[in-house]
């Protein structure tokens, strides 16, 4: 067997990620392959990495093609799709891409917040329409005083809530523990936060924990003026009772980075005029999205070299073996 270590590729396409790779592994992809299954019959067995790309599945049913998989690297600071309780027991390790996108995601998220309440893409496609000379351009509601409460207070949460800061209105947040070292209110329950806002911006990890969370009762308990942002994962809203929220008036607004099905988006929300909806572009800048592949090759890298990964989920704590 070939001493260069084996990666395989999945939805893994940044010629910059596969670039710097290819100077030390030996690369394989698996969209390449005009037959998945015989590619992992093939190399399968000698494959000690995944580099990973966007939401991509990896689990029990993949590992058993890949005994020899030492670490999964993956591309973004999400790793819902990924069954991390598997491996680790299987002794794999996970890493992932936080930190360089949170600032992007959390300029993104006010941008979106911003564009929701004062309807700035309405306003363009009003403008474009030619009806400007009809009149102006309806009046909107406004973030002066409105009461914004965050779920999730991790990293992007917090960049968020300093930009936030920025704009003087109330913070409060949910999440499942109270944070010692910021200023803004904690609710131990996303009900309780709900009622005491009217603005809700989610930015809190998908998977089982947090699916659905987002309900009908929580929807209803912003109320009329109500408006939810999402940049973290569609799964965390119940997108059903949202397009009901919306269609009823229970809330005023919505706008979504996010889907339950992506890259499917429910033509309820589309043909809504009170939505702002962006194909998943949070970390979509040059800068993010490289210094992103260049976290995800140094995690490779530093394994190779023995040096533990960069960046592991906490699921998978390195424990210095190898
Ligand atoms: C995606 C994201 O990774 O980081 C995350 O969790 O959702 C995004 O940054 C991005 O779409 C990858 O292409």
């Amino acid at each position: 067997p070939s001493q260069t270590p084996e990666i395989l590729l999945i939805r893994q396409t940044r010629p910059d990620v596969a670039g710097r790779l290819a100077e030390r592994f030996r690369l394989h992809r698996i969209e390449e392959a005009p037959d998945r299954e015989a590619l992992l019959d093939a190399v399968g067995p000698r494959i000690r990495a995944l580099a990973v790309g966007a939401m991509c599945p990896v689990d029990a049913t993949l590992f058993d093609r890949l005994p020899r998989l030492e670490i999964v690297a993956s591309f973004g600071v999400g790793y819902d799709t990924i069954d991390v309780t598997e491996a680790a027991r299987r002794g794999i390790v996970v890493t992932h891409t936080p930190d360089v996108l949170s600032d992007e995601v959390a300029d993104l998220a006010l941008g979106l917040l911003l564009a929701t309440l004062r309807r700035i893409p309405q306003a363009d496609r009003y403008l474009r329409a030619g009806r400007w000379r009809e009149g102006s351009f309806p009046l909107t509601t406004s973030l002066r005083e409105r009461r914004v409460g965050i779920l999730g207070l991790g990293r992007i949460g917090r960049a968020i809530a300093r930009r936030l800061e920025g704009f003087g209105v109330a913070i409060a947040y949910h999440g499942r523990t109270p944070q010692g070292d910021v200023p803004y209110a904690y609710h131990d329950s996303l009900l309780g936060l709900a009622r005491a806002v009217d603005t809700l911006i989610v930015a809190a990890p998908g998977g089982p924990g947090t699916t659905g969370i987002v309900d009908a009762g929580v929807l209803a308990a912003l109320g009329a003026d109500g408006i939810v942002v999402n940049i973290a994962r569609g799964s965390v809203i119940d997108e059903a009772a949202l397009i009901a929220a919306l269609q009823s008036g229970t809330i005023l607004g919505a706008g979504l980075d996010v889907f339950e099905n992506e890259p499917q988006v429910p033509q309820a929300l589309i043909d809504l005029d009170q939505t702002v909806l962006l194909p998943h572009v949070g970390s979509g800048s040059h800068h993010t999205r490289a210094a992103m592949g260049r976290l995800l090759t140094d995690n490779l890298f530093s394994w190779f070299d023995g040096g533990g990964p960069v960046t592991p989920v906490p699921e998978t704590p390195w424990k210095g073996r190898r």
